[in-house]
């Protein structure tokens, strides 16, 4: 495979890399840790490392170094087509650096020889209550295909630990192969009264999705191509890539690994925003019977703040501007439906909300985030069941912590194991300050 023989080459210098780092300056400092942190959620520790993504606070995320225009100039692209080839992210997440057309198509092409969902997959889906929330039948149908787990089978047979990150991909790849036709498998039967449409193996990863969705106009393709490459990774310390990387860290494999990251995904405050923002979007517009006058919007937003509530799709715990993911899908939506009343209604609180945020003083950044108009562009082409919204970001994140956790094997890192204090050793500490 490809990924396997670049990764490989890859691995003697970054070995080498790491052992240095570790064995001559192990002992340096890079930051400190107060009560306020203990208690804040770890707001700024740095305690992880990853080579994949940063997100700077004022610049937002970079992938391997580049930023969403660049890669979205860079990465190769089926032809008369905006967005790249997923495949090609994925090969630039793993490897570093951007693939040519041929590399990129290497990497689909594994994903559609890998790509038959098993039948047992979509009998327990379908066992489940009906009124379960689709996020969790994704994680259920992710966790249940453990059972074929290579890393797993390895493992019990006592594979050598410079060799736990082969499987690991091994894993992945059969994973994210078949990620795209379990979505649309959970949306057609949740939504679409079971009639399924069967994957086209001419189509590309992403392409094959928006195709199994069900939704007729083609511009679609590119929109879910784009989705999946902006949701993919933001670094290590958010919920869901960190709970996998966790997970994974004691040796479970890809799948348990990244079925826990999903069900961090399903918090409000994280990845089931998209969900939240759009049901308030909603919300305003029923009120007002229509894209309501600026005035209103304020008012509505503050009832929104009055009651206790967050406004989903703004503020973040790292970023401190406008989310560059958010821009990119502001600038598909203006470009391809710029009159389109929810569209213009998201972008008509990227007008108002920033302002009521800061008047009210208490979020550290008023500003939108990567859910704010996720759910208004997949509304204009007719997926308005927004509570199938996270199962989409739960598609692409499992390309970032997938990534993730292959290298955190390479690299040979530890099972993760923080430690804690008790309240009154902290007094304790405080008091002798
Ligand atoms: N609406 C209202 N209040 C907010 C918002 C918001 N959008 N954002 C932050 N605050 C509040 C926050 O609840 C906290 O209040 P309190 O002191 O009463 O606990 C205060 O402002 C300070 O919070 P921050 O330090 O600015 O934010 P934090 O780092 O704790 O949390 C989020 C970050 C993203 C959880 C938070 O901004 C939020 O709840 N946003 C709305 C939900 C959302 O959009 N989540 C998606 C994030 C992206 N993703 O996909 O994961
Ligand atoms: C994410 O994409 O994971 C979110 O923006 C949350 C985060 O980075 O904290």
């Amino acid at each position: 495979m490809l990924l396997k023989e670049k990764i490989q080459a890859q691995l003697p210098e970054w070995r080498e890399r790491v052992r240095k780092l570790v064995k001559e300056h192990g002992d340096i400092k890079v930051g400190e840790v107060n009560i306020s942190q203990i208690y804040g959620g770890m707001r700024d520790v740095r305690g992880l490392v990853t080579d994949i993504s940063y997100v700077d606070p004022n610049e937002g995320i970079r992938f391997r170094g580049y930023t969403i225009p660049e890669l979205l100039e860079k990465l190769p692209k089926p032809e008369g087509s905006e967005s790249p080839y997923v495949g090609g992210l994925y090969y630039l997440l793993l490897v570093g650096s951007i693939p040519t057309l041929e590399e990129a198509l290497a990497v689909e092409e594994e994903w559609k020889a890998r790509s038959e969902v098993p039948q047992y997959v979509f009998d327990v889906i379908r066992a489940l209550p009906e009124d379960v929330h689709p996020v969790t039948m994704f994680s259920t149908a992710v966790l249940v295909m453990q059972r074929e787990s290579v890393f797993a089978s390895r493992y019990h047979e006592g594979m050598k630990k410079d060799e736990y990150w082969d499987p690991m991909l091994e894993d992945s790849m059969t994973l994210i192969a078949r990620l795209p036709e379990i979505a649309a498998f959970i949306y057609r039967l949740k939504y679409k009264g079971g009639e399924l449409i069967p994957s086209n193996p001419e189509l590309d990863w992403g392409s094959n999705f928006a195709h199994m969705m069900g939704v007729p106009d083609l511009m679609y393709r590119d929109l879910s191509r784009l989705y999946f490459l902006l949701h993919s990774d933001h670094e290590s310390g958010n919920v869901s890539a960190h709970a996998t990387h966790l997970v994974a860290s004691s040796l479970s494999d890809i799948y348990y690994s990244a079925s826990a990251g999903m069900n961090g995904l399903a918090g409000p405050l994280h990845g089931l925003a998209n969900q939240e923002c759009l049901g308030w979007l909603l919300g305003v517009y029923d009120q007002y019977h229509g894209v309501p006058s600026k005035d209103e919007l304020k008012s509505y937003a503050w009832d929104t703040l009055k009651s206790g509530q967050v406004i989903p799709g703004y503020g973040h715990a790292v970023l401190r501007k406008t989310d560059p993911r958010f821009t990119a899908q502001y600038e598909f939506g203006l470009k391809h439906f710029p009159e389109d009343d929810i569209f213009k209604l998201a972008t008509m609180v990227y007008d108002v909300v920033p302002g009521v945020l800061t008047e009210q003083g208490k979020a550290k950044s008023p500003w939108p985030n990567v859910d704010a108009i996720s759910g208004a562009l997949q509304y204009h082409y007719g997926v308005t069941e927004f509570d199938f919204y996270t199962v989409m970001f739960g598609v692409s994140r499992i390309l970032g912590v997938s990534a993730n956790v292959i290298w955190d094997r390479a690299l040979g890192q530890p099972i993760e194991r923080a430690k804690s204090l008790t309240t009154a050793m902290l007094e304790e500490i405080a008091a002798k300050a």
